[in-house]
């Protein structure tokens, strides 16, 4: 009995969360604006790369960022003087269509030509929470573990672009890159891979690349 109610309400709220995604990305659409939901492991780079490609990207942007409290990550896009928005997602570990709907109703759409969505950093809860954009970005990093593709299989499915981050540290940290990338292959033989390093910028002009193929092609 317990059980069966779960299911409904589960369902119900994946059902309602679809839809408002679907009016987000309508949203968007209308003004003109592609937005990339960058999913990942805690800690693995997601804000560091937003902040290269703010840097290094001539497209205007604007950046929702996620966290679980606090504004920490949207106070280190403050800085680049780009539109932003906090968002808190209180005990939950994810972002959900609802809470972005609201950030878009506070954002300059019109003054945009990229939104990134940083979500809260784990590779689980996200995974089913259609947030309404246009391409779905997954930054892990060898120092979670070499296994970690493998054991995380759902959110590898649903990416368009896998970035496998610190590579840098590899060798310090006993992981094998080239094993992330095969088994993400495995998982989803048609997504994008790269292996970067913020700290030295490989593979940073490659994102850039994927990222602007992906926008001409929506
Ligand atoms: N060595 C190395 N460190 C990196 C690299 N990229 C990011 N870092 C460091 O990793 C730490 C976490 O980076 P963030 O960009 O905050 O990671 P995040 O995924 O946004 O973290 P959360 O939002 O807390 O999940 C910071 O100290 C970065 O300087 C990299 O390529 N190599
Ligand atoms: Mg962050």
């Amino acid at each position: 009995m317990h059980k069966i109610a779960d299911v409904e309400i589960q369902h119900d709220i994946m059902v309602a969360n679809k839809k408002l995604a679907q009016r987000n990305q309508r949203i968007l659409d209308k003004a003109d604006v592609f937005s990339i939901d960058v999913l990942g492991a805690i800690g693995s780079g997601k804000t560091s790369l937003i902040e290269l490609l703010i840097d290094r990207m001539d497209e205007k942007i604007g950046v929702i960022a996620g966290d679980v409290i606090s504004k920490f990550d949207a106070g280190r896009f403050q800085k680049y003087n780009v539109p932003v928005i906090g968002l808190n997602t209180g005990k939950e570990c994810h972002l959900d269509a609802h809470l972005v709907e609201h950030a878009l109703e506070d954002l300059p759409l019109d003054e945009m030509d990229i939104l990134f969505v940083e979500n809260v950093g784990n590779l689980i809860c996200p995974v089913d929470f259609d947030l309404g954009s246009h391409m779905r970005m997954v930054v892990i990093s060898v120092s979670e573990g070499d296994d970690t593709v493998e054991k995380h299989p759902l959110i590898f499915k649903d990416a368009d672009l896998v970035v496998i981050n610190k590579i840098d540290i590899a060798e310090a940290v006993g992981a094998d890159a080239e094993k992330m990338v095969k088994d993400a292959k495995m998982l989803n033989p048609d997504v994008e891979i790269i292996k970067s390093s913020l700290k030295t910028e490989e593979g940073l002009e490659k994102i850039i690349d994927s990222i602007k193929r992906f926008k001409e092609n929506i």
